[in-house]
């Protein structure tokens, strides 16, 4: 190596060296030394560098964590040994009776136990090899589970390697495994069932079937959207446990980088145990994250082999669990809610019930295929719970002597129960819609949605004020919001000369937001929050985006044929363009900036098919748009060039047979200079 490149690798180390010590501060110690911005800028300079020097890129560059690509499924692995369940227990009387078996078991009452948390989330493996991430796997039926490593990758509080320094100083050896829990923080849970929610999507019922199912997802950049954690428990080497000690263990996984959870305690006997779990049952409402129960582990590893395994469980550990957050009541009704979007949502009306520091008086049913799953009539008694979502679920219908079940049963209305209008539900989906565009109940939500926080952030009208613009008829669309006036509001109820006068300072304040959240208030079925950003940047107006085709809707960032079919659908309503007029007149933002694309590939049409190493899917359809070009999804006469990635499939054969030119990532890249 010359003095030149060996200078410039050293310059280029030191970089992600420092750059993984900010990534260990703020995602794994969860106390970051630079503000975003300042991390930002050093990860761009990284990522500038590796643009100009690709042969640099090592796989555990930072800039590597969301390279991966999309996959058809996941390969199987072979566990180092197996992954345990662990028995549960429930009282303090169970607790005592394990530590009796222990007691005899191992011939001597001088245990110390480690009590950890128990994460509401998935066991999850990860292989190091020369002290890089090999592999991450999830448990299976713990044997065998699949290898998801891409998705791994993502995940922040994951170390991409642990170099010989830490090893050595954690005392670990080049190849090792740690096992632990991945979860999905509750922040990131509801910030993603809201976007779900927003998009019409389904919502995942807790932060453990958002994880499992992130874990699963075959596209990486989703799952890195989606902030999983990571929570590392133990140390093994060829699949044994390393250290004579679990509170060992997982000093060094401290050492060595990991989040090793520091809401954890060693202890002399079942007393200090309960204390522990007495400490955490009540500040478990506190955490940012889900647990279900404690774990208990006789500490020393020498202890643990004496006293092995029965079937699938270690003799040497328990999981005490602490009682769901739920309680039995009884169902009084079942009425329809009518949503935004014309969705009827079944809602169990419940004889209130305290649960979790909160009464509780109903219970979301989603949908009619939930009402039949769970068999719930009127008069039932059923188990309700409270998740990480808030908001309670009904788990299930309770059958016994002192609770009989119910009689009435369930059936959906046929006519919208708010205005009459047709129900109807469409051949393979789950809702039943209300199909009157003129529904109060729709209007009525889609104004709160529209004045939003995430929307045009009209503070001060919520749901009292909504209701009696709509109802009185002052409002009969979201443009009607600006031509209220100050002796509309003063005939309103609870609304004095000073609300009035907020309010319409805050409707006016509202015009100067800009054009991505009038998009998102126009409360197009499937486009949330993040597409109606990526519409406003390609676009640049809502002009632009009205007269989209769904070919063209279809080269923005993330916009599929779905959503651009109903967007197309949506402009093609002779009201929805009267409404956007209305917005017009009343002086919203309807243009915006245009992102600045560069002219080098204007005119010209791309199609990207196979694996691209280096790019994404998502940033190669960036890099040609930034430069003026167009990405189409198929092959014709038309296509200037096909840009084939590794397995390229049809769309290659079909380039060959059109004589189209056939590019790959290296020559896109010289193209785009
Ligand atoms: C499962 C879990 C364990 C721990 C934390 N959370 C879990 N969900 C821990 O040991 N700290 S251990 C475990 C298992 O062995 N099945």
């Amino acid at each position: 190596m010359s003095a030149v490149t060996q200078s410039f690798q050293k310059k280029l180390d030191a970089l992600r060296e420092q750059i993984r010590h900010h990534e260990y501060r703020y995602y794994v110690l969860d106390d970051p030394e630079l503000s975003d911005a300042e991390f930002d800028q050093l990860m761009n300079q990284l990522k500038k560098i590796e643009a100009e020097h690709p042969e640099a890129i090592t796989p555990d560059s930072p800039t590597q964590r969301v390279g991966g690509k999309p996959r058809e499924g996941f390969v199987k692995a072979k566990h180092s040994s197996p992954m345990f369940s662990l028995d549960n227990a429930y009282s303090i009387e169970e607790l005592r009776d394990w530590e009796r078996r222990v007691h005899e078991l191992i011939e001597r009452d001088d245990v110390e136990y480690m009590c950890e948390l128990k994460l509401d989330g998935m066991s999850l493996v990860l292989r190091y090899e020369d002290g890089r991430l090999a592999q991450g796997i999830t448990r299976g039926d713990g044997n065998i589970g699949e290898e998801v490593t891409s998705n791994v990758r993502t995940v922040r509080a994951v170390p991409l390697a642990v170099d010989a320094a830490k090893r050595k100083q954690a005392g670990l050896p080049a190849d090792f495994e740690v096992r632990g829990e991945m979860m999905m923080p509750l922040a990131s849970f509801r910030r993603m069932n809201e976007e779900r929610e927003a998009k019409g999507l389904a919502t995942f019922a807790n932060p453990r079937n958002a994880t499992a199912g992130t874990a699963r997802q075959l596209e990486p950049s989703i799952t890195a959207q989606r902030r999983l954690d990571y929570f590392a428990y133990m140390l093994l080497r060829d699949g044994r446990t390393i250290f004579d000690r679990q509170s060992e263990t997982m000093d060094a996984l401290d050492a060595a980088g990991f989040k090793a959870n520091k809401n954890r305690r060693l202890v002399k006997s079942i007393d200090e145990v309960w204390e522990f779990i007495e400490h955490w049952e009540t500040r478990r409402e506190t955490l940012p994250y889900e647990i279900d129960g404690i774990v208990v582990k006789v500490d020393r590893t020498a202890l643990q082999n004496e006293l092995g395994f029965t079937g699938k469980a270690p003799r040497w550990a328990i999981a005490y669990k602490y009682a769901a957050r739920g309680g039995i009541t009884l169902v009084e009704d079942i009425l329809v809610n009518v949503g935004r979007t014309g969705k009827l949502t079944p809602v169990a009306i419940l004889k209130p019930v305290p649960i979790g520091g909160t009464t509780v008086s109903r219970a979301t049913l989603h949908n009619l295929d939930e009402v039949e799953r769970l068999g719930v009539k009127i008069g039932d008694w059923v188990q309700v719970e409270r998740g990480g979502d808030v908001i309670p679920k009904l788990v299930g219908v309770v059958e016994d002597k002192e609770h009989p079940r119910g009689t009435r049963e369930f059936h959906m209305p046929e006519k919208c129960p708010v205005c009459g209008g047709h129900v109807v539900r469409t051949e393979g989906e789950a809702d039943h819609r209300c199909v009157n565009a003129n529904c109060p109940a729709k209007l009525r939500e889609s104004i709160l949605h529209f004045a939003g926080r995430k929307v045009m952030n009209i503070d001060g009208m919520g749901e009292a004020l909504v209701t009696q613009l709509t109802d009185r008829g002052l409002v009969k669309n979201v443009a009607d919001i600006y031509r209220v006036t100050q002796e509309d509001l003063l005939k309103l109820e609870r609304m004095g000369k000073k609300s009035a006068e907020n309010v319409l300072r805050e409707i006016e304040a509202s015009k100067k937001l800009p054009l991505e959240r009038v998009i998102f208030g126009l409360g197009v079925r499937f486009v949330g929050e993040r597409t109606a950003q990526f519409l406003a940047e390609h676009f640049g107006s809502l002009e632009a985006v009205m007269a989209a085709s769904a070919e063209e809707l279809e080269e923005v960032n993330e916009v599929g044929p779905r959503i651009a079919e109903s967007i197309v659908e949506f402009f093609a309503e002779p009201r929805n363009r009267e409404l956007v007029e209305q917005l017009r007149q009343a002086g919203l933002t309807l243009a915006g900036e245009k992102k600045q694309r560069g002219t080098q590939l204007a005119g010209k049409t791309f199609v990207l098919t196979g694996t691209l190493a280096r790019l994404t899917r998502d940033e190669a359809k960036k890099l040609i748009e930034d430069a003026g070009g167009r990405v189409s999804g198929s092959v014709s006469k038309k296509t200037d060039y096909v840009v084939a990635g590794e397995e390229a499939g049809s769309k290659l054969d079909k380039a060959k047979e059109l004589g189209v030119a056939v590019i790959g990532e290296a020559e896109l890249e010289k193209l785009v200079p």
